[in-house]
């Protein structure tokens, strides 16, 4: 385990590079609105695919049998963790090492989750840290809340974001054969993790229609998964604890932990970025950390970074608030 010794704001100055050109960068973007060029291809794509979630939920609700209820559980959950614990606390953020059996793991469960291939996923989310609530964030809050959830995967990206994010280092992320193999290979990987297998397998193993797994197993449940990943874009950004830093929009938030399987402590992680619990909530709260830890018990993970609890003191009382930390970690756990 490496412990971080040094203050959140030489963090964010590391990730921001320059914190006043943030500051800015804000001030800009809240002056002139951006001009929104509607992607109609992907609006007809999402309304295609959510129309076939009602039907997948209904199915789910009122005809499925209780395996597939299970199998619907059990895909959420792996793909989510392919993207809390592959794309973004291993690859986007670096805040562990994983050898090369447990990153193939992770890539694949990344598949079942259709959310870009990863080196793409990680480039949004390097952009989003470093350049918060700014136009060279791919999902501003300043442009509102459906916006920020899921209005950014209808329409065109902003300039600026495609200008600052070329100048991102993302030379860890062409140099993973792993990230490499899914690229070239995204469409059939997605293809049959997403799609063909969570159809397949109820049909095969517990005789389910394959209509109802189709519905269910594969348009349910990644419209689903893809709900509760946009929330922390949303909701984590909106309604919750602060304890950690008032001055940013991202809060610690009990429902998105649960359902984005330990991401919802979101004021806390885009304070410490690097670390790899991404909050301080207890394990029935971030079972990906439990993944990871699990990881490390087989020896297929390694040099897992956590913030010294001297620098998460010192940066509660320079901008966050202690009571408010100790009373939130008492009532959420
Ligand atoms: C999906 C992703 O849903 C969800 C991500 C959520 C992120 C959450 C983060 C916070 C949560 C963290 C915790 C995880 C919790 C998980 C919980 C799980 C329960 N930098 O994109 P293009 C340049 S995906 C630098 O086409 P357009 C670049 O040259 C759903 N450059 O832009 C690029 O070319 P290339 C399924 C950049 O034309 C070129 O621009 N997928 C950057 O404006 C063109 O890029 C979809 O629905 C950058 N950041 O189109 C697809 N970005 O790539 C949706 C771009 O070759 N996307 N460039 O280098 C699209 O259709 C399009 O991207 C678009 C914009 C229409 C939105
Ligand atoms: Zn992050
Ligand atoms: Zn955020």
């Amino acid at each position: 385990m490496t412990q971080i010794k040094v203050d959140a704001l030489i963090t964010k100055q590391f990730l921001a590079a320059d914190l006043n050109e943030i500051r800015q960068m804000q001030e800009e973007s809240k002056k002139k609105p951006p001009k929104t060029e509607i992607v109609w291809r992907n609006v007809f794509l999402f309304a295609a695919l959510h129309f076939g979630a009602l039907i997948g939920l209904y199915q789910l609700v009122f005809q499925a049998k209780w395996a597939t209820v299970g199998w619907v559980f059990l895909l959420h959950t792996l793909g989510s963790m392919g993207v809390t614990g592959g794309a973004h606390r291993l690859w986007a953020h670096r805040s562990y090492k994983a050898r090369f059996p447990m990153r193939v793991f992770l890539m694949l469960i990344n598949s079942i989750a259709f959310q870009n291939d990863i080196i793409e996923w990680a480039r949004d989310h390097r952009c989003h840290h470093k350049w918060t609530d700014t136009d060279a964030d791919p999902h501003s809050t300043n442009r509102g809340m459906f916006f920020a959830h899921m209005g950014w995967l209808l329409v065109k990206k902003h300039e600026q974001l495609k200008v600052q994010g070329a100048k991102l280092d993302l030379s860890d992320l062409y140099a993973d054969r792993v990230l490499m193999f899914q690229r070239r290979n995204y469409l059939p990987l997605v293809g049959i993790f997403c799609f063909a297998l969570p159809t397949f397998i109820p049909v095969y193993f517990w005789g389910e229609s394959a209509l109802i797994a189709f519905y269910t197993a594969a348009l349910f449940r990644y419209t689903f998964t893809l709900h509760a990943t946009w929330c922390i874009n949303s909701v984590s950004h909106w309604i919750g604890w602060q304890p950690y830093d008032h001055q940013a929009s991202s809060v610690d938030n009990l429902w998105t932990s649960v359902a984005a399987v330990g991401e919802g402590g979101h004021n806390y992680h885009h304070t410490f970025p690097q670390d790899y619990r991404t909050s301080e909530h207890a394990e029935f709260l971030n079972w990906t950390r439990v993944l990871i830890d699990v990881g490390a018990t087989l020896g297929l993970v390694y040099d897992r970074k956590t913030t010294a609890e001297e620098v998460i003191e010192r940066q509660c009382k320079k901008f966050g608030c202690a009571e408010e930390r100790a009373k939130m970690l008492q009532k959420l756990g």
